[in-house]
């Protein structure tokens, strides 16, 4: 009987020390005035960290393949039953004060979906494909050097302003579908040399990180989630590079195109394990925050690399969410950049089986959870 006693009070302590653990392991939002909702949606992923991964699509409410802008259509939706729990979107023109962004999605609509979404189970993440400050140009515009165009959009330089009326707009949009969270992943893949805010002198990236961080949440935006994403890191201190600390940044991310196409499958995961490495070590959850294999090329792509690669040990289990890219009208975009299956594509029924899989997270997996965070 004092055995039994024994055993049970033993294995209180250390159910109830379990618990603390994984209560007191993460850090709290970066931002200390986040709102109540937020705050509870980034401490359900920090909870399923390890036990779930959200799936997640660009545009996914926006455009298909085969259709634009029709209400309540999603090819995830039409080839696996079940929309995504994370959607991403994008903010590049919203800066110019243009009503559709650069994929020409309509920021009302974005702005509606991000709250209808979300009654439905979906999270939402937004990237940045700002235009270039200083030339006019697209976020691809390289032709002056990246550190010349931060020093004009850093306090002191001749663009700083107009980047503050940038920032503004961005403000706006935020307080819109507030309290709803933004995952929100601004000036992605710095340590690539392809968009005009990479690969610049890391200290200037920081300055810029800061200042829009600041800036931000001085209007009192509280519904942001900070995203630091690097292009497929090597190292853990490639990712310390740029990182602007622990307190401005909420999540680490990784865009992962490089080591997807097939037989890269261990480079994959050695990236993914990298960010999951350094996020744990700062007391953070980590996302793979962009991939896919652009026009599916291998049918069983889904469940024989991105499912084995996920699953593959207990960092890549620890990822929060993949966002495939987006699927781009093939008449009046790109024909064949697309990373989620549409209805008739040979990817369709690995679709469907990996969507199955119960370590894998749609809107209505993920409601149920989510409704834990709703007053
Ligand atoms: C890129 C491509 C572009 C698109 C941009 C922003 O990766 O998909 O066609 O305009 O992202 O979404």
């Amino acid at each position: 009987m004092k055995n039994i006693l024994l055993i049970i009070a033993l294995s209180l302590w250390v159910s109830c020390t379990t618990k603390e653990l994984k209560v007191n392991i993460y850090s709290p939002p970066a931002n200390p005035q986040t709102n109540a909702l937020s705050a509870c949606v980034l401490s359900l992923l920090q909870d399923q960290s390890g036990e779930a991964t959200l799936l997640g699509h660009q545009d996914d409410a926006a455009y298909g393949v085969r259709w634009f802008g029709d209400s309540g259509r999603s090819d995830v939706l039409e080839t696996s039953g079940m929309r995504p729990a994370m959607i991403g979107w994008d903010l590049g023109k919203l800066e110019r004060g243009d009503e559709k962004n650069l994929d020409s999605v309509p920021f009302d609509f974005m702005i509606s979906e991000i709250q209808t979404g979300f009654d439905r189970g979906s999270l939402s993440t937004i990237s940045w494909h700002a235009s270039n400050p200083v030339t006019g140009g697209d976020s691809w515009d390289t032709s002056i050097p990246s550190d010349i165009v931060l020093n004009a959009i850093l306090p002191g330089g001749t663009e700083h302003e107009k980047y503050k009326t940038w920032l503004n707009r961005l403000i706006q949009l935020f307080q819109e579908v507030s309290p709803v969270p933004i995952f929100f992943r601004p000036f992605h893949e710095m340590n690539g040399n392809w968009f005009w805010w990479g690969d610049a002198d890391p200290e200037l990236f920081k300055k810029l990180w800061w200042f829009t961080f600041d800036y931000i949440h001085q209007a009192g935006v509280s519904n942001i989630l900070w995203v630091h994403a690097l292009d497929s890191p090597k190292t853990t201190s490639e990712i310390r590079t740029w990182y602007p600390g622990d307190a401005f940044v909420d999540i680490i991310g990784n865009d992962d195109y490089k080591n997807i196409a097939f037989g890269q499958k261990a480079e994959f995961i050695r990236s993914l394990e990298t960010v999951v490495d350094f996020a744990l070590s700062r007391k953070k959850i980590a996302a793979l925050t962009e991939t896919g294999l652009e026009g599916i090329g291998r049918p069983d792509w889904f469940t024989t690399v991105l499912l084995k690669v996920l699953q593959d040990n207990e960092k890549t289990r620890a990822i929060s969410w993949v966002l495939l890219w987006r699927n781009a009208n093939a008449e009046l975009d790109r024909p064949d950049h697309f990373y989620a299956p549409f209805p008739g594509h040979p990817s369709e029924s690995d679709f469907k089986r990996f969507s199955e899989d119960p370590s894998i997270l749609f809107d209505l997996n993920f409601q149920d959870n989510l409704v834990n965070c709703v007053p």
